[in-house]
């Protein structure tokens, strides 16, 4: 019996905490991550979204998410633009950190599915552009990170 066969992760779903600032970028991305999982089979019912303000605010919430056990797998969604001054540093290692800190603090995987871009063409570009649909690749490790988090854990 191979390992996927051998999970058993209940009703566990999943949920996409995405930044509602720069919204024209995070919604395909969105769209991306969800048409992704309709293509595994996944049951819109089984995908939860939530919307914070900002990628700054991504780490806290998924780390709580993580933590009520109700969830395989987190997907974080944002898009941090470089603007003219520093605090696009500041938000992206943020968001980075925030992002690894609540899947290490919760056990449970927490994709980062956040674009750090020099200009908005960037972010267009890859957010279902001439560079595909970064959301739709977070969807995709979601639907394998869970299962070799599970096998490592307990088997
Ligand atoms: N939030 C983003 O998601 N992307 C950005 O590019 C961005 N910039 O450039 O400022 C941004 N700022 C807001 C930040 O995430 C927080 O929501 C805000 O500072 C309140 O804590």
């Amino acid at each position: 019996m191979g390992g996927l066969a051998r999970l058993n992760l209940g009703k566990a779903g999943w949920v996409e905490v995405v930044a509602r600032f720069n919204e024209i970028i995070t919604k395909p991305l969105l769209e991306g991550a969800l048409d992704t999982f309709k293509k595994y089979s996944v049951k819109e019912e089984d995908v939860d979204v939530v919307w914070v303000p900002g990628c700054f605010e991504i780490g806290l919430v998924a780390e709580r998410l993580g933590k009520s056990r109700k969830y395989q797998a987190i997907l974080c969604i944002g898009a941090v633009i470089r603007g003219d001054t520093s605090h696009y540093d500041a938000v992206a290692n943020s968001a980075a950190s925030g992002v690894l800190s609540a899947g290490l603090n919760s056990g449970v995987p927490c994709i980062f599915g956040v674009l750090t871009c020099d200009n908005m063409e960037q972010a267009i570009n890859r957010a279902g552009g001439k560079s595909g649909n970064k959301g739709a690749e977070t969807a995709l490790t979601a639907v394998s990170l869970p299962h070799l988090v599970f096998l490592l854990v307990w088997q």
